[in-house]
C-alpha cells in the first residue's frame, strides 16, 4: 500500500504507453521521453493463458526510480481492442496479444518476394473483425508487378475491395502511393502486419523518413524476408497518431472463434447463414448449405469459401484437443 502523500509530495505515478516489448523490459512513452521498465511479477503470475502480459499499445501507470531512472510499471489500463495470435510453440491455445488499443489494422502484402497470400489476408481479416478492429489491404512493391501477374493483382484487389475493405497499392520504397494511406493513418492507432519482407518497415520509412527504421533483404531463391524487425513497435507520427511496426509472422493462428460462429466473420456469407436446410451447418459437407450455394453460383469467391474451410478445419482441430 502507497504511504499518504502529504501536500507537498506530487503523486509519483505516472501515465504512459507502451511503445515496444522485448520479453523483460518495456519501453514507455511518458510525454516526450521513453523510460526503460519492467512489470510487477503479480502480472505474469496472474495471466497464465498469454505469453505477453503487457503488450505494445497498452496504456499503463508506472513509478520512476529516481536513482537509475528506469520505471516500474504498476498497473495496465482496460484495453478498447486487442489484435492477438495463437502462440507458436507447443501449447498452442495460448494467446500473444500482437498489440493493444488499435483503431485499424493494416495487412501488408506484396505482389512479389514474397507473394500475394490471400489465405493470410483472410485469417487477420477475421481476426481483426473477432476483435472488431477495423481492417485494410495494403498491396506493396506494385513496381515489381510484371504483365503475367497483371490479372491475378487485379483480381486479388477487386476481391477485398469488393467485401467493403479499403485496398491501397502503393510502391514502400519509392514512396508512391502513400499519401492514401496517410490520410487513413492521420490521428488513429494503426498497425501494419503481414509476412517477411513484403515491406512494413519501409512503409514506415516512407512515411515518416526520420524514423529510419531497419530494413531487410528479401531472398530471391525462396522469396522469403529475412525476420528483420523482431519486436513490434509503436512509432509516433509527425502528422498525428501512432503506427505500430510489428515482425513478419510465418503462420497465423486465428484463436477465439468457435466453428460455428465463423461465417459470421465473412462478410460476404452473413446474409446466407440462416437459409442452410440445417442449423447448425458448419458449411463444408452439409446438403442444402446456402453458402455453398452461394460459391456454385459466383456470389462467394472461391479462393474465400477455401480460406473458410481451412480455418475452420483448424478450429474444429483445437475444439477437439480440448477435451
Ligand atoms: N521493389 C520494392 N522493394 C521494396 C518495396 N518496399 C520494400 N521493399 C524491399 O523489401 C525488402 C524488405 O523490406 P522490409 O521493410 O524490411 O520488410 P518487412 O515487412 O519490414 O520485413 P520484416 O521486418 O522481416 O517482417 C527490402 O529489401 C526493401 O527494400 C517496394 O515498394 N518495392
Ligand atoms: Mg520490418
Ligand atoms: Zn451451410
Amino acid at each position: 500500500m502507497n504511504a499518504p502523500s502529504s501536500a507537498q509530495d506530487a503523486d509519483p505515478t505516472l501515465e504512459g504507453v507502451v511503445t515496444r516489448s522485448t520479453g523483460s523490459w518495456y519501453h514507455v512513452q511518458v510525454g516526450d521521453r521513453i523510460v526503460r521498465s519492467r512489470i510487477r511479477g503479480k502480472f505474469r503470475l496472474t495471466r497464465q493463458d498469454v505469453t505477453n502480459p503487457v503488450a505494445v499499445g497498452d496504456r499503463v501507470s508506472l513509478r520512476v526510480n529516481d536513482e537509475d531512472g528506469t520505471g516500474l510499471i504498476l498497473d495496465i489500463h482496460d484495453r478498447t481492442t486487442k489484435l492477438s495470435r495463437r502462440a507458436s510453440g507447443h501449447r498452442t491455445d495460448e494467446e500473444h496479444v500482437m498489440v493493444a488499443n488499435v483503431d485499424r489494422a493494416w495487412i501488408m502484402q506484396s505482389v512479389r518476394l514474397p507473394a500475394l497470400n490471400a489465405a493470410f489476408v483472410d485469417r487477420l481479416l477475421v481476426a481483426a473483425a473477432v476483435n472488431e478492429i477495423p481492417a485494410g489491404v495494403i498491396i506493396n512493391k506494385m513496381d515489381l508487378l510484371t504483365d503475367e501477374q497483371r490479372t491475378a493483382v487485379m483480381d486479388f484487389h477487386l476481391r477485398y475491395a469488393d467485401l467493403g475493405y479499403p485496398v491501397l497499392p502503393m510502391s514502400a520504397l519509392h514512396g508512391k502511393g502513400i499519401e492514401p494511406l496517410k490520410a487513413e493513418l492521420q490521428d488513429q492507432m494503426s498497425v501494419v502486419t503481414g509476412p517477411s519482407g513484403t515491406g512494413k518497415s519501409s512503409l514506415l520509412n516512407a512515411i515518416e523518413p526520420g524514423l529510419d527504421v531497419e530494413t531487410g533483404e528479401v531472398s530471391e531463391s525462396t522469396s522469403k524476408g529475412t525476420h528483420t524487425t523482431t519486436h513490434a513497435e509503436l512509432h509516433s507520427l509527425s502528422f498525428g497518431g501512432y503506427l505500430v511496426d510489428t515482425p513478419g509472422i510465418r503462420e497465423f493462428g486465428v484463436r477465439q472463434v468457435h466453428p460455428k460462429d465463423l461465417a459470421h466473420f465473412f462478410p460476404e456469407m452473413i446474409s446466407y447463414v440462416n437459409e442452410c436446410k440445417f442449423p447448425d451447418c458448419t458449411h463444408d459437407h452439409e446438403p442444402g448449405c446456402a453458402i455453398q450455394a452461394a460459391v456454385d453460383r459466383g456470389e462467394v469467391h472461391p479462393a474465400r469459401y477455401d480460406s473458410y474451410l481451412r480455418i475452420l478445419e483448424s478450429l474444429q482441430e483445437e475444439e477437439e484437443k480440448r477435451f
